[in-house]
C-alpha cells in the first residue's frame, strides 16, 4: 500500500537520446529513484519462467511497444516496493515510458489517481545522432538484441509515430521541459541540473 502518492517525472526522447546515462547522474544530487521501462521490460524478459518474456522480446527487436499493462504494472511495482523500504523515496525518473496512446491511457487509468506527474523531461536528439550512439554501443558489446541497423530503424520510426505524439500531448499541457541532447555528456547534464533547479527552486 502506497503511503504517500509518489512523484514521477517522465524521461522521454529517442532510441540513444541519453535517457538513461543522464537519468543516472542526476539520481543522487536530486534525490530520485531512476525507474527504466525498457530495463524493467529485459528483467522480466530474463527471468527463466516470466510467462511474458517471448513476447517481450520479440517488441524489443521489432521496435515496437509492449502492451501497457505489462509495463505499468512492472513500473507500480517497483514503485510500491521502494516506497514500502522507505516512504520517503517517492520522487521517480520513469525513462523511456509512456511512448504511446495505448502507454498513455494505461498510465492514467492504472496510475492517474495514485501519482503526481510533475512534468515531462524531452531530450531532443537528432535521430542519426541517436542511431550512430546505440550502434557503437552494440559495437562495443552492449549484448542488447536491438542495437543493430534493423532494430534501430524501427525503433526510430515508432519513436516518430507513436511517442512524438504523446511529447506533443504533453507539450499542449505545458509540462514538457526541452533538453538539446546532442550536445556531450558533460553540457546535457548542465543544461539539465539547470531545467531541474529551475523547477524546484
Ligand atoms: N551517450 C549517451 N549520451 C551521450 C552524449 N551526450 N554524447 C555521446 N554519447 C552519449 O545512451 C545510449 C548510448 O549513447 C550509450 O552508449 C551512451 O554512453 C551514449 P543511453 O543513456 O543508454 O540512451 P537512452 O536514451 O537511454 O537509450 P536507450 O537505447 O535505452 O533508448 P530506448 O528508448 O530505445 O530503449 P529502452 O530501453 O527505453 O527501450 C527498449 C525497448 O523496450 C523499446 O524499443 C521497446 O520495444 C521496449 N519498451 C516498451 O515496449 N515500453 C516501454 O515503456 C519501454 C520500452
Ligand atoms: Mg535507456
Amino acid at each position: 500500500v502506497m503511503s504517500s502518492k509518489p512523484n514521477v517525472v517522465f524521461v522521454l526522447g529517442g532510441p540513444g537520446a541519453g535517457k538513461g546515462t543522464q537519468c543516472e547522474r542526476i539520481v543522487k544530487d536530486f534525490g530520485y529513484i531512476h525507474l527504466s521501462a525498457g530495463e524493467l521490460l529485459r528483467a522480466e524478459r530474463n527471468k527463466p519462467n516470466s510467462e511474458v518474456g517471448a513476447l517481450i522480446e520479440k517488441h524489443i527487436t521489432e521496435g515496437t511497444i509492449v502492451p501497457v499493462k505489462i509495463t505499468c504494472g512492472l513500473l507500480a511495482q517497483a514503485m510500491v516496493e521502494t516506497m514500502a523500504v522507505d516512504a520517503n523515496k517517492n520522487n521517480f525518473l520513469v525513462d523511456g515510458f509512456p511512448r504511446n496512446k495505448d502507454n498513455l491511457d494505461g498510465w492514467n487509468s492504472e496510475m492517474g489517481d495514485k501519482s503526481n506527474v510533475r512534468f515531462v523531461l524531452f531530450f531532443d536528439c537528432d535521430e542519426q545522432v541517436c542511431m550512430n550512439r546505440c550502434l557503437a554501443r552494440g559495437q562495443a558489446g552492449s549484448g542488447r538484441s536491438d542495437d543493430n541497423v534493423d532494430s534501430l530503424k524501427k525503433r526510430i520510426q515508432t519513436y516518430h509515430d507513436s511517442t512524438m505524439p504523446i511529447i506533443d500531448y504533453y507539450n499542449q499541457q505545458k509540462l514538457v521541459r526541452q533538453i538539446n541532447a546532442g550536445r556531450p555528456v558533460d553540457e546535457v547534464c548542465l543544461v539539465l541540473i539547470i531545467v531541474l533547479y529551475t523547477y524546484y527552486c
